[in-house]
């Protein structure tokens, strides 16, 4: 005789979480996203790596958690990108519906996840946006970085023909048909590039999409991965992303 499992250990609604040197937010993000009690939800991060030990921090989680919790190790830094693309992959393959990708360092609020969650039931596609009515940035961000965040968006937008506001987003919610659709092997971006040329490919399909709004707060501990020369090669790569398209 076969038993019903119990509903947290069926998969229904993946957080995935890429991570390199997130040891002291990791276990933060995690209560905070459990705290919203959505039913069915699990995690999967992919850890390449972290010489702070923040894979091993993943595992202590994911042993103490009753739900699925999957901890991808990957070898060494190996970009954003194809950490999310092994995430999501092994997402879908654990049964999820709905995907949703988020940042460990805390700058995306768990509050808003049920919110953000419940667009899926009309769209294929929800990003928690900075640049929608009701969202913002970090109110402690001088007036010099809103420039560059502002305008940079807008860059990446006009190069693309993006219609989605916020068009860096990394805190984003799918259905599982929509990841299915996007073809995931074929994307290219490892870095920065990686979530406008997500947003690129959605709307290249026909994809409905929703923006969520929410306020982005600088991280609270670790450091950025971000540089100038990555944001400065992402331009590059979109553009040539618009030209063959
Ligand atoms: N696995 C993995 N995670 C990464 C990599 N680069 C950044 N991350 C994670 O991706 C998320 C966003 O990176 P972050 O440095 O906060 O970018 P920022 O918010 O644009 O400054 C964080 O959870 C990082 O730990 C990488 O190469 N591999
Ligand atoms: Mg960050």
């Amino acid at each position: 005789m076969t038993s019903t499992p119990p509903v947290d250990s069926v998969l229904k609604i993946a957080i995935v979480v890429p991570t390199y040197n997130e040891a002291e937010t990791l276990p933060v993000l995690i209560s905070k996203v459990v705290d919203q009690k959505i039913a069915g939800l699990g995690f999967v991060i992919v850890d390449d790596g972290s010489p702070d030990g923040t894979g091993e921090i993943a595992d202590r989680l994911a042993d103490e958690f009753a739900g699925v919790f999957l901890v991808i190790h990957r070898e060494g830094k190996q970009g954003l990108g194809t950490a999310y693309v092994a995430g999501f992959n092994a997402a879908l393959d654990a049964g999820a519906e709905r995907i949703v990708e988020m940042d460990a360092d805390l700058s995306h609020p768990p509050e808003i996840l049920p919110g953000l969650i419940a667009e899926l039931d009309h769209a294929d596609v929800a990003v928690a946006s900075r640049y929608t009515r009701g969202g913002a940035v970090d109110p402690r961000w001088s007036w010099a970085r809103r420039q560059i965040s502002c305008w940079g968006n807008v860059g990446i937008r006009m190069i693309l023909g993006l219609k989605v506001k916020d068009a860096t987003a990394g805190f984003k919610g799918f259905r599982r048909e929509s990841l299915e659709r996007i073809g995931l092997d074929r994307l290219k971006l490892s870095g920065f590039g990686f979530q406008a040329e997500v947003a690129y490919r959605c709307q290249q399909a026909g994809m409905s999409v929703v923006e969520h709004p929410y306020v982005f707060m600088e991280r609270v501990a670790g450091k950025s991965k971000m540089s100038f020369a990555i944001v400065v090669e992402a331009f590059f790569q979109l553009s040539w992303l618009r030209i063959r398209g």
